[in-house]
């Protein structure tokens, strides 16, 4: 079957579990369309008008065998439902282990990050042998993330996260698609995905990955020079305070919300948070935060995530909101970089301002 032209490579451990279902699905089906074919016509010859068939004693009715042409395709049928199953499972049972990529899927290319802050368009350079887990999220309109050569494929939605998993078992280049139509260019949404050998791959990441950029920032790292640009760092810091809680320690903390309702601090919580923070409004707080949908893409979003999920998992203390004077910057990364590290609270007080200013217009 190796080299069996109607098919893309089988180059995963999925790719072998969904062949070898699909394999026997068309060859049952073409088994019984032989058989059923054959003694249509046998019959229909036998018994044509005028044959010197033995018409006697015509049969109408016969038990066993109408159990029997019951009962097999039954179990045939309950068989593969729970092949497939099985299959469906394991496939979008996440593992715990592996690399973690983001995907985010924009009219019309792939732009995939690695959470050590490489970015790739359209291309995507992965070990051989390894669980690789993509994270997806889409700019725009629907995309559906296609990798025909592992035979995986799921929704990349905007406003929503989706995941996928696969491990690669063969080194080579393989096929990246799109296979939700996306408007006039969705044709062209295709890209590549280099599965290398692991010393391949020390060898990749050694040089960054990367032939334009020359230092390579992580994901939380920039989430953390976001946090301070964009003036989060103005109200969220290291302890709850009078104009924001604290995001240390969020991540997978249950949140609860003025007027009831409660939600688990998760990758989505964060996003809408950051994206329409009037719809939750952490208990103990007003909905002082403006809005970021405008200033913020998917792709800073994430890294903010990255950036609050850096900084640990110990709650922060309950309730207890401390003045704004007395709390300090959010710890995390030691960025050593004079215009971020080292602002002073002055700085930071018009800075807040102006913060402040801003988002007396918000709808
Ligand atoms: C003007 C002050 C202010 C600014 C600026 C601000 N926030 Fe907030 N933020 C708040 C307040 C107040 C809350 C709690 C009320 C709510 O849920 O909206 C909050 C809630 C949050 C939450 C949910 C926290 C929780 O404890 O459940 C996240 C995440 C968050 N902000 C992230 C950000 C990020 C990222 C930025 C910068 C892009 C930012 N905030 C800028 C005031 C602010
Ligand atoms: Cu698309």
């Amino acid at each position: 079957m190796g080299n069996f032209p109607m098919r893309p490579v089988p180059a995963s451990e999925h790719a072998q579990a969904y062949d070898a279902l699909f394999f026997t699905i068309t060859g049952l089906m073409a088994f019984f369309t032989v058989l059923v074919v054959v003694l249509v016509i046998y019959f229909a010859a036998k018994y044509r008008k005028g044959s010197k068939a033995n018409r006697r004693n015509p049969i109408d009715g016969h038990l066993p065998m109408e159990i029997t042409w019951t009962a097999i395709p039954l179990v045939l049928a309950i068989v593969i439902f729970f092949w497939s199953t099985r299959n469906f499972l394991i496939q979008r049972d996440m593992p715990k282990q592996g690399i973690e990529i983001m995907v985010i899927g924009k009219q019309w290319m792939w732009h995939l990050e690695h959470m050590n802050g490489i970015r790739e368009n359209d291309e995507l350079h992965i070990p051989v042998g390894v669980p690789v887990k993509f994270t997806m999220i889409s700019q725009d309109v629907l995309h559906a993330m296609y990798l025909p050569e592992f035979r995986t494929q799921y929704h990349v939605v905007p406003g929503r996260y989706t995941d996928l998993h696969f491990t690669p078992t063969k080194i080579g280049v393989y096929k990246m698609l799109c296979a939700m139509h996306c408007g006039a260019q969705h044709s062209e949404m295709v890209g590549k995905v280099y599965v290398m050998s692991q010393k391949d791959y020390a060898a990749w990441l050694e040089k960054h990955g990367n032939r334009f950029a020359p230092k390579v920032v992580s994901m939380a790292e920039s989430g953390k020079l976001l946090f301070n640009q964009k003036g989060c760092a103005n109200c969220h810091n290291d302890v709850n305070n009078e104009r924001a809680p604290s995001l240390v320690g969020l991540i997978g903390q249950t949140r609860k919300f003025e007027g009831g309702g409660a939600a688990i601090a998760d990758r989505t919580y964060v996003r809408d948070s950051i994206f329409s923070p009037y719809d939750q409004i952490v208990q103990g707080y007003e909905n002082t935060m403006p809005s970021y949908k405008s200033q913020l893409t998917e792709e800073q979003v994430i890294d903010l995530y990255e950036y609050i999920k850096s900084l640990g998992n110990t709650p922060p203390p309950d309730g207890k909101k401390v003045p704004y004077e007395q709390s300090d910057r959010p710890p995390g990364i030691d960025m050593s970089s004079p215009d971020n590290a080292t602002r002073t609270t002055n700085e930071r007080e018009s800075a807040s301002a102006t913060q402040f200013h801003e988002t007396g217009d918000r709808k």
